[in-house]
């Protein structure tokens, strides 16, 4: 196990397989409007939000987007939970590539693993193509319950993405499999909009885990959220924050094992009981920052990552909004 761990670390870097999507645009986030002449004489456009929406299986966005800072405002329309990711794929590789050489090695890997066959199914990972190592993953949003809306602002380079979800459906099918995947051209025209400012600050890393100032009111905030370092971990992706909202009936056990793609059980269909994903940012390199915006009602929140165990990470962190 080990071996094919350090073979994938190595030959993969981290990830996952391949999706895509489409947008619109909004804004409101994080205060990221477009820069204003001393007259603010500048019209706020409508274009300063990218709206990515999924109703089923899909990400319905427009096919370009402009470069710098980007407010992706995603709806889940749909009775799944969804997330979306920014995958940057090497020069020269296509969606086609990502279709024809990456995703029926998650696949197969992910039929195996659904069998009990693990081992098996990690080893699959080595028939993955040697530039897929390659890929950068870039943000995106944390999970999104159903009926959700979630906000996440990101800067992006220009170049090919591919917008990826690879959540499990109940019977272990990449979402990516079903759909969920699709390229993204960002253009050499910058957006304009400036870098938002948050009040609240996450730090994450693989060494002190989730960190941030839990006193936190009620009401509209922005969380900046910053990679401090990347890792690959067990499962062969990074750290990511994911925000919920706990019902008493929410089990804490449960969330944490939920979270690892490579738990037959986990990152699957249906989620946990009592938990309603807000968004959060995923997936991003050292020294890189996003942001999210939420609206907080009183109640008991959990930030989260996406690895395996979080809690033993300190990556499972509670707090309480007062009234
Ligand atoms: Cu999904």
């Amino acid at each position: 196990m080990r071996t094919f761990k350090n073979f994938i670390v190595k030959a993969t870097y981290m990830g996952m397989f391949i999706i895509f999507s489409s947008t619109f645009l909004f804004l409101q986030s994080c205060k990221n409007d477009k820069k204003e002449t001393q007259h603010e004489t500048v019209v706020l456009e409508k274009d300063n939000v990218v709206e990515i929406i999924t109703k089923n299986m899909d990400f319905q966005m427009p096919d370009t987007i402009s470069s710098g800072w980007n407010t992706f405002r995603y709806k889940n329309l749909s009775s799944q939970t969804h997330f979306f990711l920014l995958d940057k794929y090497p020069e020269g590789k296509t969606s086609e590539d990502a279709e024809n050489l990456v995703a029926p090695v998650f696949d197969s890997a992910m039929k195996l693993i659904m069998d009990g066959k693990t081992e098996e199914g990690y080893a699959e990972f080595a028939k993955l193509p040697e530039w897929f190592g390659e890929v950068v993953f870039v943000g995106g949003s944390g999970l999104l319950s159903p009926n959700q809306i979630g906000e996440t602002t990101l800067n992006l380079k220009p170049g090919k993405y591919i917008i990826e979800c690879y959540v499990k459906m109940s019977n272990g099918v990449w979402h990516t499999s079903m759909g969920m995947a699709k390229e993204v051209i960002v253009s050499e025209t910058n957006s304009g909009n400036v870098e938002p400012k948050a009040d609240i600050e996450i730090t994450i890393s693989s060494t002190d885990g989730i960190t941030f100032n839990d006193t936190i009111s009620k009401g509209q905030h922005c969380f900046s959220v910053f990679y401090k370092d990347q890792i690959v971990h067990e499962n062969f992706i990074g750290h990511d924050i994911n925000l919920a909202k706990l019902e008493e009936n929410a089990n804490l056990d449960e969330i944490n094992s939920w979270m690892d793609w490579s738990n037959p059980k986990g990152l699957i269909e249906p989620a946990p009981t009592g938990v309603t994903f807000l968004g959060g940012v995923n997936n991003m390199s050292e020294g890189q920052k996003g942001y999210f915006t939420v609206n907080l009602e009183p109640g008991r929140y959990i930030l989260i990552s996406e690895v395996p165990n979080p809690a033993s990470k300190n990556m499972l962190k509670t707090f309480v909004v007062p009234e």
